[in-house]
């Protein structure tokens, strides 16, 4: 996911709802690139990590064997894992529409951690007195943007999400759990 911030912190209600499991800070930016589809970034430290939640426009994901045979300029390599494959099989399954990324790095030498662990679910936040909708496990992939060197492998996949509504997603790295509440756009 190529990075241009401008740097808005969402406050109220977002902000409002503590669902913290793992620890500390958290910030939540976010970019607005006109076309209505930003992306948000959330980063939390917990444990011996600084975990960088990103979800923004869906990427074109191409394997190993794909990016050497089409040299494409934009879009992730994945280097472990496998695509999601929405809308084929599984019942009810919708089409990605979304990218949602976790960059994992230690937080002292703040050195990228490639090899962890992950599981990543989210579940739309829902009111007071309305059905919780189970959570939606990402299938994750190892990957890197094309047009990005190392420093960029994260974990993640394509997923849908709702524009426009607010996302519970768990993370757990090396057993190191933690939530996060994001506002997708
Ligand atoms: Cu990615």
């Amino acid at each position: 996911m190529v990075k241009l911030f401008h740097t808005v912190v969402l406050a109220g209600a977002l902000s409002a709802v503590p669902t913290m499991v793992g620890a500390a800070s958290m910030a939540q930016q976010s970019t607005d690139m006109g076309g209505g589809m930003g992306t948000v970034q959330a980063v939390k430290n917990a444990g011996s990590y600084r975990l960088e939640l990103d979800i923004g426009p869906l990427e074109r994901m191409y394997t190993q064997a794909e990016a050497r045979r089409l040299h494409p300029t934009h879009g992730e390599v994945m280097l472990r894992g496998s695509m999601a494959m929405g809308g084929m099989g599984s019942m009810g399954a919708m089409v990605p529409n979304h990218h949602l990324e976790l960059h994992v790095m230690d937080r002292q030498s703040r050195r990228v951690v490639s090899d962890a662990m992950i599981s990543i679910a989210y579940q739309p936040v829902v009111g007071m007195g309305q059905m919780a909708v189970a959570p939606q496990h990402v299938p994750i992939a190892v990957m890197r943007g094309l047009d990005a060197g190392m420093g960029d492998i994260h974990y993640g996949n394509n997923v849908y999400m709702r524009s426009g509504s607010a996302y519970n997603v768990s993370v757990t790295v090396n057993g190191v759990k933690v939530a996060y509440q994001v506002g997708v756009m």
